[in-house]
């Protein structure tokens, strides 16, 4: 018999700031639908955002919610693999880059293995996570969370879909 694995809700936050940033989060969402294993279930309007620890142009950031059967370290290969279909490069921490995916939340899981930390551990500081998070799942961010990153600047994009 088939054992067919329940699905998990996971969160992904996407971010670019390098070629055609807008561009890139919206196709990494198109083929972050159609991956094996996921189902894009919500995701956020696009904001831009000013680097934070990075350099650069200003970066395009969303958050998607995904109902997955994949595990957790598979899940960060599938990120990776659509990263990679992106050009990403890798030349130093926090360097520009053409497109990050990082995933933020595994259903109720903590994890913390050397290749992934699960919830992210720097979600909290940061707007452009929390924001987009907080349009999408609003019970998953408090309004004390969304105060001590309101000096961060942020703004979202009106959708042109
Ligand atoms: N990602 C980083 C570091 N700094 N700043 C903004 N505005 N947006 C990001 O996605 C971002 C960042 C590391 O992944
Ligand atoms: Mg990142
Ligand atoms: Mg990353």
């Amino acid at each position: 018999m088939d054992t067919q694995r329940a699905e998990v809700t996971a969160y992904v936050a996407l971010g670019a700031n390098l070629g055609d940033p807008a561009q890139a989060l919206r196709e990494a969402l198109q083929r972050l639908s159609h991956a094996q294993g996921v189902r894009l279930v919500r995701a956020s309007s696009l904001y831009r955002t000013a680097p934070v620890d990075s350099s650069g142009p200003d970066y395009f950031n969303a958050v998607a919610e995904i109902a997955t059967t994949l595990t957790a370290p598979d899940l960060l290969t599938a990120l990776q693999a659509i990263e990679q279909g992106a050009g990403r490069e890798r030349p130093y921490r926090n360097a520009p880059r053409t497109l990050d995916l990082d995933l933020l939340l595994y259903g109720s899981a903590h994890i913390h293995s050397a290749t992934l930390t699960v919830p992210h551990p720097r979600m909290g500081a940061r707007a452009f996570v929390l924001v987009p998070l907080h349009e999408i799942a609003p019970r998953l961010v408090t309004d004390g969370a969304l105060k001590a990153v309101s000096g961060q600047s942020i703004q979202r994009m009106r959708s042109d879909r």
